[in-house]
Formats: C-alpha cells, structure tokens, sequence
C-alpha cells in the first residue's frame, strides 16, 4: 500500500517573482547573518549602522516520502555590492560526501564558485539557462554580478546536509569585485 506521500505531487514555479506555490520554508539572509565573509569590514560596519540590506532569500519545498526525499530550492540574490564585492550566498559544503547538487539560473548573471576541501578552484560563468552540475564534495557559492535580481533553482537530496564551517572558516580562492567598471577575480588572501 502507498502512503499518501508517496504519490507523485507538482508544484508551480513562477519565473517572474521566482517563487514557489504552495511555499513550505522560507529563510532571508542580511549583512549581519554573514558579515564576516566580505573583504571590506569597513564597509561592513557602515552598512550595518544603517540597518544591514537583505543579501538574499531562499526558499525550499521537500519532497517527502517513505523511502528517499529530494528538495527543490529556489535562491534570490539582490544585486548590490559590499565595498566593491558583489552580494553572493554564504556557500556551503554537503555534509555527505555521496551528495551532488543540480543549479539553474533562471534570471540574472554571475558565477558559480565551487572548491574542493584540498583547494581545487573553478568559477562558471552564468547567463540565464545556465544549468551547472554540482559534484560530490564540491563547496558551492552564487554571486550575483549584475544589476537586477539573480534566481537560480537547485535540486538536491534532503540527506546532503548543509556544512557551512569550513567557507565560514577560510572562505573560497577567490573573491568577485568591481573594479573600473569591470567584475574581476582576486585572491582570498587567505589562501596565500
Ligand atoms: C540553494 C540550495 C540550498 C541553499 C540555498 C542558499 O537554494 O543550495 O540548499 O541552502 O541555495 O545557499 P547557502 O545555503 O549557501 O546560503
Ligand atoms: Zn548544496
């Protein structure tokens, strides 16, 4: 017998707004929920006097049922800078290592930053109908470098696990910044 769960189920996304019906789980995340991860403190600390702005907002809906569970997300980074580097997700690793991820940008542009744990480095470029494979044991960050709102789906398992520690902790190789007009790459320096 099946259980309810277990019945195939649809959910409409509306490309306009990048939102899901029916929403089940929404998170916002502001300057102050990830202050440490821009280069620019002194900017940061201006920011955060006035209020700290909404970086961006993601939201999931699980696809629960009694034998294996898949989420679908969908992220909204605000196009903005802090000092000269662009608004971007914190970044995480999954906690399994067993564990891959699938990212479509629906709207907007920027790079996909993904890192292994030994320092192994690559940026892909994002237009919208980008579709990016995200491999086991890859971290994983978003960075918006353009001037409207950048929506991106992701597919993963419910399992993967959310390990944000070791982004916190070092960050990637790399940072993406404005500098004359021009989005360029520069070294975390706490790589070197
Ligand atoms: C995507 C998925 C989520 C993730 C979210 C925000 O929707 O990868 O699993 O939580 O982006 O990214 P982060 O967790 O790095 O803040
Ligand atoms: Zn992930």
């Amino acid at each position: 017998m099946l259980e309810d769960q277990d019945y195939p189920k649809s959910i409409q996304f509306e490309v306009q707004t990048g939102q899901f019906r029916p929403l089940l789980d929404h998170t916002v995340r502001r300057l102050q929920d990830m202050a440490g991860m821009f280069a620019d403190q002194v900017a940061v600390k201006r920011e955060l006097e006035r209020g700290g702005r909404v970086i961006y907002e993601f939201d999931s809906h699980p696809f629960k049922t009694s034998h294996s569970d898949m989420v679908l997300g969908v992220t909204r980074i605000n196009p903005g800078k802090v000092g000269d580097e662009f608004f971007m997700t914190k970044g995480h690793i999954h906690e399994r290592d067993d564990q891959p991820e699938i990212y479509h940008c629906v709207q907007g542009e920027g790079y996909l930053l993904l890192q292994t744990m030994g320092g192994e480095f690559q940026a892909e470029r994002w237009t919208p109908g980008t579709i990016s494979h995200i491999p086991p044991m890859w971290a994983h960050r978003v960075v918006n470098t353009g001037d409207r709102l950048l929506i991106f789906l992701a597919v993963f398992h419910l399992s993967a696990g959310h390990d944000y520690r070791p982004i916190e902790e070092k960050g990637f190789r790399k940072r993406v910044i404005e500098r004359n007009g021009q989005v360029i790459f520069i070294p975390d320096n706490r790589w070197t």
